[in-house]
């Protein structure tokens, strides 16, 4: 009897030790729950609330707020952002004085290509179609000029193969060629163009 009676002590204290455990297990996963839950509603309403806001027309935002995703202006699709400045691939033909007048009601310029870097970008943009930059001899043959007034002597380069050649004492200004080299043409020749302007501020 006596037998019993401790085993019977022993294992109720062992379960009420056992019950207490699982309660205050029960007690932690229950706030660690109730946290999560209240971490996912949080995220969900301000997710809701950035999405609506973002719905209600981007350009309502301040231009600072904006400028890490659209630095050339959050109005604006045709123009692409590429090293502290902004460029202009034109979708029409026309001749490099035409050009150059074009990018001026744009507010901006003929593109200048004076690094290596910068040639890469508007390589892969232009994709061998022939695009004029703001490079020009026009004023003293051989005497190649940015129309920014960038010395062109110190500057970065990239002709094509035997260019400038100035086929038939014609050819002033210069415009991208095949994988983005460089060549000189004839000025009424059309083609498309690039503009540059620096970031809005
Ligand atoms: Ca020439
Ligand atoms: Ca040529």
């Amino acid at each position: 009897k006596e037998y019993f009676h401790i085993c019977f002590c022993v294992c109720f204290k062992d379960r009420n030790f056992f019950q207490q455990k699982l309660r205050s297990f029960f007690t932690v996963y229950l706030l660690l729950a109730l946290s999560f839950l209240l971490i996912i509603t949080l995220f969900a309403v301000s997710l809701s609330r950035g999405t609506v806001t973002s719905l209600k027309g981007l350009s309502d935002f301040p231009h600072s707020f904006l400028f890490p995703v659209f630095p050339c202006g959050p109005g604006s699709r045709e123009w692409e952002y590429f090293d502290r400045k902004c460029y202009y691939f034109s979708l029409r033909r026309m001749s490099w004085h035409k050009a150059k007048a074009q990018c001026e009601e744009m507010h901006s310029q003929l593109a200048i290509i004076d690094s290596h870097a910068k040639q890469n970008f508007v390589m892969f943009r232009t994709r061998n179609e022939r695009f004029w930059i703001g490079l020009t001899d026009e004023n003293l043959e051989g005497e190649w000029e940015w129309i920014d007034g960038t010395d062109y002597k110190t500057t970065f380069t990239f002709w094509k193969e035997g260019e400038p050649n100035n086929s038939g004492s014609n050819e002033n200004c210069a415009h991208l060629w095949n994988f983005g080299q460089w060549n000189d043409v004839y000025c009424t020749y059309e083609c498309y163009y690039i503009c540059e302007k620096p970031v809005p501020t």
